[in-house]
């Protein structure tokens, strides 16, 4: 089987340190987080920033600081900012990172509720301006799908030529408002995705070691995380980000699954 890719969301936009105090807000908590995920085997780090107070942002100059910090600890990780940003945030706002001509970002598929009663906006006008602003600078987005019909609008995409073949996918899975976290569902959504492909796997809370354990069975990639969940086991905080890959890095040794470098890992996703 290929070699599995972990990727860390260290932070996120929603959980704080009132929930988990290690949550990283900023710049030398970051890469402290990036280094500890890097040394227990991350190749990707998916990256949203903060303000000092914890306020998310998606300013270019604070993301670049990010970067380089990032660049320092882990010396040739794959950094992939979040162009999802925070909910509300505008167009204009999120599309911010793609300006310093990362390797990989995210691109939302799609409109939903999130969470019960806030609202993420991506309608196909957006999802085509990242794109298109991706692709000019040689950035690879990756398709975050929270829903089987983003999956659909992926598709879509990739027919009208806004999208590059083979597209790289991320099955998240356990948000409230998107698909939920069930064996089945995983199934039908890598079902779903052209052949060539790749795509990794993330879902929310207690669902995230049971739906990447299933994606390392099944050949897919893996993501874990503060961003997706706060605990190393039930009622137990997580101490690091390092921590969570090292449990997804264990998981997949006792599967006989190898961890991909970052270079193997740019070989995988057509990135070199
Ligand atoms: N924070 C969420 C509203 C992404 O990184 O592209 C969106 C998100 C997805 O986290
Ligand atoms: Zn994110």
């Amino acid at each position: 089987m290929n070699k599995l890719i972990i990727t860390a969301a260290i932070c996120g936009a929603e959980v704080t340190k009132e929930q988990n105090p290690n949550i990283p807000y900023t710049i030398e908590e970051i890469g402290r987080e990036a280094e500890s995920a890097y040394n227990a085997g991350a190749s990707i780090i998916h990256l949203h920033v903060r303000e000092d107070d914890g306020i998310p942002t998606q300013r270019k100059e604070r993301f670049k600081e990010c970067f380089e910090i990032i660049k320092e600890k882990c010396s040739n990780v794959i950094i992939q900012p979040s162009t999802g940003g925070a909910i509300g945030m505008s167009d204009n706002e999120r599309i911010q990172p793609v300006y310093l001509n990362p390797e990989l970002a995210t691109l939302d598929m799609g409109t939903m509720n999130f969470g019960g009663n806030e609202i993420f906006v991506n309608t196909e006008t957006t999802i085509i301006r990242f794109a298109e602003e991706m692709y000019k600078r040689g950035v690879k987005p990756e398709l975050e799908c929270f829903d089987i019909g983003m999956i659909d609008m992926a598709h879509r995409l990739n027919r009208k030529g806004y999208f590059k073949s083979p597209m790289h996918f991320n099955f998240v899975l356990g948000v409230i408002g998107g698909i939920s976290a069930t064996s089945k569902n995983l199934n039908f959504m890598i079902e779903s995705i052209p052949k060539g492909s790749t795509y990794t796997v993330c879902a929310i809370g207690k669902y995230e070691f049971p739906m990447i354990s299933l994606s390392i069975a099944l050949g897919g990639h893996a993501r874990v995380g503060f961003e997706d969940n706060i605990y190393i086991s039930k009622g137990e905080l997580a101490k690091s980000n390092g921590q969570l890959v090292g449990k997804v890095a264990k998981i997949a040794s006792e599967m006989g699954r190898e961890i991909a470098s970052p270079l193997e890992a740019r070989k995988i996703l057509n990135i070199i």
